[in-house]
């Protein structure tokens, strides 16, 4: 008797033991799973994202790609949430990145190899970004799910905000907006090589002015509610193009000015950049 109680202590003393473990472990998994969260939740646009592979393909992004870290940001009255990060340009294409991909320059203003390409129409730009993923996809370099095309207006703007709710990046006065952006008030009438002014708080150039930017959507006046990954409306006559350009004063630049133009014409003062992200639903 004395012994089998014995040996019920031992098993009652293991049981315990195990349990002091197995609570332990859990602390220490929920303290990791806290931690990872909060490390994640930390990570700021332009930072590094961990490697995203996807059959056996691991994404490598072009070296002129700023990390954008999904996030929230205030249209009007109304917040538009991204839930998806992505990459985009630092600079606006140029010629020389769109002559040498497309072996012709429709710019109305050639001669500097640096400057951004402009006259260029949507469906060029379009053809641009489309030549670039089959580019990058033959090298390896981008998994299926990814590709390089316009970025969508509110990723656009997102990235132009960089996390401010000024009318500009960089504030709300416009004395000081010739350090940041080429627009009729010091362009001199034309466009200029890309990356000569200072870039917004992300770390991207001519975000405001020198050359207009298309971007993905169709044109509408915005839905007056909350939106998650707005693409814009299925069909429309005009393309929308963003942020400002050497014609106009510096007023057009401001982050959440939009224009647009049908997608068949190129005009002088409107070019492009590239967002590296997700496939988009087909406009
Ligand atoms: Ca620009």
């Amino acid at each position: 008797m004395v012994r089998w109680r014995g040996e019920m202590n031992i098993v009652v003393q293991r049981a315990h033991r195990k349990f002091r473990v197995a609570v332990v472990l859990f602390i220490a998994m929920a303290v990791g799973w806290l931690f990872g969260c909060g490390k994640r939740s930390a990570d700021s646009a332009g930072s590094s994202p961990s490697p995203i592979a996807s059959q056996n393909v691991t994404l490598m992004p072009l070296s002129n790609m700023v990390f954008i870290k999904a996030g929230t940001f205030m249209r009007i009255r109304y917040p538009v949430t991204l839930t998806h990060d992505f990459w985009l340009s630092k600079y606006e294409v140029t010629q020389g990145d769109f002559q040498g991909l497309m072996g012709k320059n429709p710019s109305h203003f050639p001669g500097d190899t640096n400057q951004p390409v402009e006259k260029v129409k949507f469906f060029e730009a379009v053809a641009y970004c489309d030549a670039v993923t089959r580019r990058e996809r033959e090298a390896g370099r981008l998994p299926p799910e990814y590709l390089y095309r316009l970025p969508t207006e509110a990723e656009w703007e997102y990235a132009c905000r960089a996390g401010t709710t000024n009318l500009y990046s960089f504030g709300d006065k416009t004395d000081e907006a010739g350090e940041f952006a080429w627009t009729l008030e010091n362009s001199d009438d034309k466009p200029h090589p890309i990356g000569q002014k200072r870039p917004n708080p992300w770390g991207l150039y001519d975000m405001h002015g020198n050359v207009w930017e298309w971007c993905n959507d169709w044109f509408e006046p915005y839905p007056a509610m909350a939106l998650t990954n707005p693409v814009g409306p299925k069909t429309g006559k005009f393309k929308v193009f963003r942020g400002g350009g050497w014609n106009n004063e510096i007023d057009f630049a401001r982050s959440a000015n939009r224009f647009m133009m049908s997608p068949s014409n190129g005009i002088n003062f409107v070019g492009f950049r590239m967002a590296l992200g997700l496939g988009l639903p087909r406009r």
